[in-house]
């Protein structure tokens, strides 16, 4: 379906976003910012992927290339690679708290260079194939599929297996910054269980360059940086919460990263066909996912899916962004689907009605803050999201709409990290590269 007329002065929003990617790309990756994030983040970079095509369709071939080149031999991408030539205080935790190449070795972690030693969601799969229909010429000239294919099945099959922790056929995360969103309101209980390690053990880099009110609590932290540590000691291996010797403190299943798992998994079909492989092991484990998201995880009186929490055996009550991010699915129920659509525009998260931009959490909930990170405002890439999501389903002028306040806000507010759900102000860093990737991506 064709879009609407941009304004003209999309023109010049393109031409800013095409100067922020330039700017962060470092050489072989694009640092999310220069200030906050000075490193490679898995799941920015296949944003980030995702609008580079439309620039350069070699350089987001090599964005993957490069995350993909710091996978571990259990098949884990980890969330960060860190770039050696960065100072060790410019980014909290750092290389010398994760110590991959020695703690993960166990793991297969690389030798060569260092990363973090844990994961974020997979969008990957998804962003290559994007990246390869952008110029399937370059990208067949260079292999880039047929490098990239098995590395992301061991990615999937890390996933699908070793963090199978509930047994029930889903993926968990270990970690709050696993799912991406790092605080949460659906952390708060499973995170109240884990003992904190106190502030002044170490130093909070990110208040260097972001707004304290703006950013989870030292708190918060507190207890990051003990799962963390715990997870490092273990060897970064995953037990199950049933057999601990020791297991996690922290598991959870999230929607969200499920529902990105299952569209990369339908992504890795459409690769396999392009290379000549068989695609029906990848439908038939997306379809497996799909039936495993839906039992464990739908809540058909919260008219959502919510996470669970592994460890007390429940599912979480908190609401947030990441349960309608299964919209994205392709075969969902279709009651399942109207139910989400109504949810979205409901007044808990308010889309096209109370607020232009979908809420990273809800709108009434007790926890929200319209600026404190991910308990409130609205991020780009879960907008991009939603707005492939309502296209998908035929929801032509909430797409359309979607898509015009996403870009409203990435030009007024100068690619912002995330903004204000109700005025669209900018909040925490600018200039972010996924913001302007994306922006990009929804002007092509
Ligand atoms: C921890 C890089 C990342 C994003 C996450 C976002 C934030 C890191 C941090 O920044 O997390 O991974 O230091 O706060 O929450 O989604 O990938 O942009």
């Amino acid at each position: 379906a064709s879009a609407p007329a941009l304004p003209a002065d999309r023109h010049t929003l393109r031409r800013a976003a095409r100067r922020v990617l330039l700017r962060n790309w470092t050489g072989a990756a694009t640092v999310p910012s220069h200030g906050l994030y000075p490193h490679q983040w898995s799941w920015d970079s296949a944003f980030i992927a995702i609008g580079l095509r439309h620039l350069s369709p070699l350089r987001a071939q090599r964005e993957l290339e490069t995350l993909l080149g710091a996978q571990w031999g259990d098949g884990r991408v980890p969330h960060i690679v860190f770039n050696p030539a960065v100072p060790l205080d410019a980014y909290f935790p750092s290389p010398d708290f994760w110590r991959s190449s020695t703690a993960g070795a166990a793991a297969g972690a690389p030798r060569g260079l260092e990363t973090s030693g844990i994961v974020q969601p997979p969008v990957h799969a998804l962003a290559a194939w994007l990246v390869h229909r952008a110029d399937p010429a370059l990208s067949g000239g260079r292999g880039f599929l047929a490098r990239v294919y098995p590395r992301l099945v061991a990615w999937h099959r890390y996933l699908t297996e070793q963090r199978d922790l509930g047994g029930g056929g889903l993926a968990a995360i270990v970690h709050p910054w696993e799912p991406g969103m790092d605080n949460s309101p659906c952390w708060d209980r499973p995170l109240a269980r884990v003992e904190p390690t106190p502030p002044g053990a170490f130093r909070r880099a990110d208040l260097d360059h972001g707004a304290a009110a703006d950013r989870p609590t030292d708190l918060d932290y507190g207890r990051y940086v003990r799962l963390a540590t715990d997870y490092r000691d273990r060897g970064y291996r995953d037990g199950t919460t049933t057999l601990r010797t020791p297991g996690p403190a922290f598991a959870v299943e999230d929607p969200g990263v499920n529902a990105l798992l299952i569209a990369s998994e339908h992504a890795l079909a459409e690769i396999a066909t392009a290379l000549g492989t068989d695609p029906a092991p990848h439908r038939h484990r997306a379809r497996a996912l799909t039936s495993a998201l839906l039992e464990r995880l739908w809540d058909q009186g919260a008219g959502q899916f919510l996470c669970r929490d592994l460890i007390a055996g429940k599912l979480l009550p908190e609401r947030s962004a990441a349960g309608l991010l299964p919209l994205l699915v392709p075969d969902l129920p279709r009651a399942v689907v109207r139910t989400l659509l109504d949810t979205a525009r409901g007044t808990h998260f308010g889309l096209g009605t109370t607020v232009r931009l979908l809420p990273s959490y809800d709108l009434r909930g007790p926890a929200f803050d319209r600026h404190r990170y991910w308990r409130g405002p609205a991020w780009s890439n879960v907008n991009w999201l939603m707005e492939r999501a309502l296209r998908r389903h035929g929801e032509r002028a909430a797409a359309d709409a979607l898509r015009t306040a996403i870009l409203d806000a990435a030009a007024a507010s100068g690619f912002a990290e995330y903004v204000d759900p109700y005025t669209a102000e900018g909040r925490g860093t600018r200039d972010f590269s996924w913001t302007a990737a994306l922006a990009l991506d929804l002007l092509a």
